[in-house]
């Protein structure tokens, strides 16, 4: 098959039909725009895999279109600071952003149900309930009263709990900890005696080096080895009970979204999944690699206690109700999202959780 042919004759077929025109693939070709988008990222360059999500996105569109909509990335700060993404997007000063939904809960903290929650599903169970539970589109008429449309863009799967200077050894030694987490997990935190902060990515370590911080989380092996924490809190718990599957999104604004002919929007739904599947594929490849190097370094690999992830979880499930009392999107979302948590998590533990608990037991056991 050529792979040209089949793109002019397919995806842009669509665009002959809905205009009920006869002309030759060609020079209906002709016919789409030339666009040349900005994108803000909310991470740094130097994270080349979850920043890398939006290279890998604005690469494929460009081929998908043959270079006709074209989408140059810029790391976060370059055009606006991380957490002004959202607004930028909204007044059109960048087209899109990529960055997850919980960097925005100051806004309300419906933006934190799209990406991940404490407690909330697995990277497998993400992309089902986005996808195909309905999850995405319920996301998408909240985000309508901010501008935007929000397009899954990336998958860390389950992430690590932090880096902490001085070991936990249950709930009590969380007490007055100065922590940096993402998203609402502060909250819970909060509740569990930690004082939280929301730092971006790029600025974590130097508030760890200097002291104003005494524990930080980020994604997982691969990235925390590049940026250094191990160096300043050398206990590294596991697992982060408050991101089991972060999703990040692509923010476009929602006016150029809509006005997008109906074969970029395909091709950029398209691109946009392929860097979904790819961030979790390279996470999963270099985490696996990563972690090894970090206990070659002597890095202390500790599991949460078991004390810490019961009150958290309480603490959770209490949180989300203040929420349902307070917030009316949250209200319209949550228990539709809880629904399908609930019976994913049952599904999964007869296959996917037997299949991978005895494969763990077999492998414990030395065979
Ligand atoms: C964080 O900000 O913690 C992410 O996991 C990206």
């Amino acid at each position: 098959l050529n792979r040209r042919n089949f793109l002019s004759k397919g995806v842009l077929a669509g665009v002959a039909t809905a205009a009920g025109s006869t002309l030759a693939a060609p020079a209906i070709a002709e016919e789409l725009p030339t666009l040349r988008w900005r994108l803000t990222s909310g991470f740094p360059n130097n994270l080349d895999t979850i920043y890398g999500g939006a290279v890998v996105m604005a690469e494929t569109l460009s081929k998908i279109t043959q270079g006709k909509f074209q989408i140059q990335v810029f790391q976060a700060g370059e055009i606006v600071p991380g957490p002004q993404a959202l607004d930028a997007v909204n007044a059109n000063t960048v087209e899109i952003a990529h960055t997850c939904g919980y960097y925005f809960t100051g806004k309300d903290p419906t933006f934190a149900i799209g990406s991940t929650i404490p407690f909330g599903m697995n990277a497998r169970q993400q992309n089902a309930w986005l996808y195909h539970g309905g999850g995405n589109e319920l996301y998408n008429e909240f985000l309508a009263d901010y501008g935007v449309v929000g397009i899954p863009g990336g998958a860390t799967g389950a992430q690590m709990g932090g880096w902490f200077r001085s070991e936990i050894k249950s709930l009590a030694d969380l007490q007055g900890v100065k922590m940096r987490i993402a998203g609402i997990a502060g909250q819970v935190m909060a509740k569990l005696g930690v004082v939280p902060q929301q730092l971006p990515g790029g600025d974590i370590y130097p508030a760890l080096e200097r002291g104003t911080i005494d524990a930080a989380e980020w994604i997982g092996p691969y990235d925390d080895e590049r940026l250094g924490f191990y160096q300043i809190a050398p206990n590294y718990y596991y697992p982060a009970y408050w991101e089991g599957g972060l999703t990040v999104h692509f923010f476009v604004n929602k006016a150029q979204y809509e006005a997008l002919p109906e074969a970029y929007k395909v091709a950029l739904d398209t691109a946009c999944k392929a860097a979904n599947v790819n961030m979790q594929a390279m996470y999963d490849v270099k985490n696996t690699t990563a972690i090894r190097t970090l206990v070659g370094k002597g890095v202390k690999l500790r599991p949460m206690p078991r004390d810490v992830l019961d009150a958290a979880y309480k603490a959770t499930f209490e949180l989300y109700s203040e929420f349902e009392d307070k917030h009316p999107a949250w209200a319209k979302i949550y228990p539709q999202w809880k629904k399908f948590r609930d019976e994913s998590f049952q599904w999964f533990r007869v296959a996917e959780y037997s299949y991978d608990s005895y494969n763990y037991a077999a492998q414990a056991a030395g065979k």
